[in-house]
């Protein structure tokens, strides 16, 4: 009962873990002006699960907010911009589609096998029916939004690209590093319909991005996964570079290597005409009845 101020007696040591799925941090501190002999102190910090309530009255605050990024039906803002250590983060996606409440709802997944011959048969079905609106891409390819958010950007039409943060990432932290090269070809879906002649556009999303996010984070190559998403959510051609110690999530069995692929593409040109590809797909996804039928 009542209120402690205990932990500015404390200095900081160092970090002894950390997750950042769990939103935990747990540090080394030790006791100021202590005679002690040990003055070591473990402190464990961690944001706790959000409650009904709480979220619940997120929804009367009527304080601004301070907007991270606003691009088609995409908001992002801070709740509590006095309190940064308090922050909160918000995605708002106004108005949300059916295909919105599906991708962010909790569901059972399953392990489907797609032929080529499927991709063309379902899948492409599947994409021409359902696709989720591109309007927040072409806003960042045509420097309508988040312009200022540009890494770096390439404008060649064929193997050029732009370079920026996912809206995932609050650009704060580089260990949850988060970010996103679109290219500029608009004729790429996915991961199947490149060719042994995309090596080069590859390569030069992959050396570019690389070297820009070395200079402006200064976080090597080698700290970075470069990697598509198959399936993606957005059929633009899109590949993700996060950090090795942000672990996200969600599905890492959607995550396929970039230098995979590019081996793959080397082996054979028409690897992803050819191969079948393993994937995941919720069952309240259209998807998931489009191959229902291929289930024991
Ligand atoms: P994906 O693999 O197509 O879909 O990746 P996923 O969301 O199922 O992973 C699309 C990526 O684009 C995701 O990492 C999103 O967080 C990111 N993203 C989505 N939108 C709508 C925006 C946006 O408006 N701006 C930015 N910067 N990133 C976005």
């Amino acid at each position: 009962n009542g209120t402690l101020n205990i932990l500015n007696t404390f200095e900081f040591v160092k970090v002894l873990n950390e997750n950042n799925l769990s939103k935990l941090m747990i540090i080394q501190a030790v006791k100021k002006d202590e005679t002690r002999e040990n003055k070591n102190a473990v402190i464990i910090f961690e944001k706790p699960h959000f409650g009904l309530e709480e979220v619940k009255s997120f929804l009367q605050i009527d304080n601004p907010y301070d907007i991270d990024l606003q691009n088609d039906i995409y908001n992002k803002f801070c709740l509590y911009p006095l309190r940064p250590y308090n922050n909160v983060q918000v995605q708002l996606i106004y108005p949300a589609t059916e295909q919105h409440i599906q991708k962010y709802s909790m569901q059972e997944f399953f392990f489907v096998k797609e032929s080529f011959e499927d991709y063309q048969n379902l899948t492409l079905k599947f994409i021409n029916e359902t696709q989720l609106n591109l309007k927040w891409v072409y806003n960042i390819l045509e420097h309508k939004t988040e312009s200022e958010r540009i890494i770096f950007e390439d404008p060649d039409p064929q193997n050029g690209f732009i370079l920026l943060p996912d809206m995932k990432w609050d650009c704060k932290v580089v260990d949850n590093l988060y970010v996103l090269a679109i290219v500029h070809q608009k004729d790429l879906l996915s991961l199947r319909n490149l060719t042994g002649e995309h090596i080069g556009l590859l390569e030069n999303v992959r050396d570019k991005s690389l070297r820009a996010l070395e200079e402006k984070f200064d976080v090597k190559k080698e700290k970075l996964r470069a990697y598509f998403h198959y399936q993606p959510s957005f059929y633009h051609l899109h590949v993700h570079f996060t950090h090795i110690k942000n672990q996200m999530p969600g599905m890492p069995e959607r995550n396929i290597q970039l230098n995979q692929v590019l081996e793959n593409l080397r082996i054979d040109s028409s690897y992803y005409q050819k191969v079948t590809m393993e994937m995941a797909v919720k069952k309240n996804d259209k998807l998931y009845d489009l191959f229902k039928h291929k289930f024991d």
